[in-house]
């Protein structure tokens, strides 16, 4: 127990002063390991073996262990549900290498499926048509834009004329007049469209992955016939999607069908210095009064461009070591390659070759993760997230002050040693604390 007291509350450097070594070994870490076996006792047994010292319940839990728990319990619900035979092993010596691979293939890439769905697509740009016409509002600002992008609303062609139909956003004098005719190179020469623009701000990059199911609206003598295309920049429009046509001419519309943009290569990764624009072009059109619209459809935004924006700015916070000693300071390079910065939500990877880095200022960090034996990490920190991982059978020695204003405490993870320096007993206060 003085172990644990000393964990929570004694990150101190008390110079002189023997470490106390914490945890050898990380519980939830070795519920899943390279091997594919799973511990199956409860957790607490598994805790247990470190000795509860190590790695303290309540605050001090590790929030990747619930994570790792919740998915081991969810695994062994299913195991529950095979036949004896599967749970015993016999299937894997009655299937062929191949099936195991083929199995485990499909199960990375449920997986890879489900990391790629936490890096979720948003919504771009969205608009809410309820209320709206053109009339009212040209351009048409987005109610909706994603953080670090500007968008430009939804803009008539000046080919056409505005018109209030109610809740829509579109208008009149589209391209074919008097008969049904024209294409989507007359529509663009006749400025016959509804355009939008997305632009990145500076040190992010926009990719589109698609538009939403949306609604066109027509009216008897209004286009049948429509087509999008995107620009980047100042380079040629490019179609995308087919042509639609449509037929009906009540106020509910034409629903369409979503449109996936996310292969579409130039629309991928559009930095700051190049707008994207995209158009629906209109045609088919039997009289000049007659009207085309995105229409009100659905609650909430009615026309969404989905995607992701991401920040261009390249961040060091791998310390490559070389053995020698060194200093890691905000704006310095020390073994990073660049310019460190303060970051509380920084991890930080100590790798290459472990030495004496003495932490000066004090540093910001999230996390820290030694992968390399020997390192020593001397000075001052300051953790946002507040985890050490020590990787592989290496031993990490912290003589720092850690410092956090969190209230989740320290935790420590990873199967190596980490050792921090204890506190006398006759010390009042540690010189730092986690602040709780
Ligand atoms: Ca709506």
């Amino acid at each position: 127990m003085t172990n644990q007291k000393n964990f929570k509350s004694d990150n101190l450097c008390s110079t002189g002063v023997p470490p106390v070594i914490v945890p050898l070994h990380q519980p939830a870490v070795a519920v899943f390991s390279t091997t594919g076996r799973r511990d199956a006792r409860p957790t607490a047994s598994r805790a247990s073996d470190a000795g509860r010292a190590v790695v303290p319940d309540g605050p001090h839990r590790n929030s990747s262990s619930k994570i790792q728990n919740s998915k081991f319990k969810k695994e062994n619900s299913s195991t529950r549900h095979q036949s004896p035979a599967t749970r015993h092993g016999r299937l894997a010596a009655s299937a062929s290498p191949a099936l195991w691979l083929g199995r485990w293939i499909g199960v990375l890439a449920v997986v890879l499926a489900a990391i790629g769905n936490l890096n979720a697509q948003i919504t771009l740009a969205g608009w809410d048509i309820n209320g709206q016409n053109s009339s009212a509002t040209n351009p048409l600002s987005a109610n909706t834009t994603a953080s670090n992008i500007s968008v430009g609303g939804l803009t008539l062609g000046s080919g056409l004329s505005a018109s209030n139909a109610g809740s829509t956003f579109g208008g009149s004098q589209w391209y074919g007049n008097s008969t049904i005719a024209g294409d989507a190179s007359a529509a663009a020469a006749n400025n016959d469209f509804i355009s939008l623009t997305l632009t990145a701000n500076a040190g992010y990059t926009i990719s589109l992955n698609g538009i939403s199911a949306y609604n066109i609206r027509r009216s008897s003598t209004g286009p049948n016939s429509f087509l999008w295309q995107y620009q980047v920049g100042s380079g040629s429009w490019t179609d995308f999607g087919s042509t639609i046509t449509v037929s009906g001419t009540s106020a509910s519309g034409n629903n369409q069908s979503a449109i996936t943009l996310n292969g579409i290569s130039a629309l991928q990764g559009v930095s700051s210095s190049s707008t994207i624009g995209l158009r629906l072009l209109g045609w088919g059109a039997t009289g000049t009064s007659g009207t085309g619209f995105l229409n009100q459809f659905q609650n909430g935004d009615d026309f969404i461009i989905t995607g992701s924006v991401a920040s261009t700015s390249v961040t060091y916070t791998t310390w490559t070591g070389n053995g020698s000693a060194g200093t890691w300071s905000n704006g310095n390079n020390g073994q990073f390659g660049g310019a460190y910065a303060n970051d509380l939500g920084n991890t930080v990877t100590f790798s290459g070759t472990g030495g004496t880095v003495t932490a000066s200022g004090p540093v910001q960090a999230g996390d820290l993760v030694f992968n390399s034996d020997s390192y020593i990490l001397a000075g001052s920190v300051q953790l946002g997230v507040g985890s050490i991982t020590t990787n592989g059978s290496i031993t990490t020695n912290v003589t720092a002050n850690i410092s956090g204003s969190g209230s989740s405490g320290l935790t420590k993870a990873g199967a190596g040693t980490l050792l921090l320096p204890a506190r006398t007993p006759t010390q009042a206060r540690p010189r730092s604390m986690w602040a709780t």
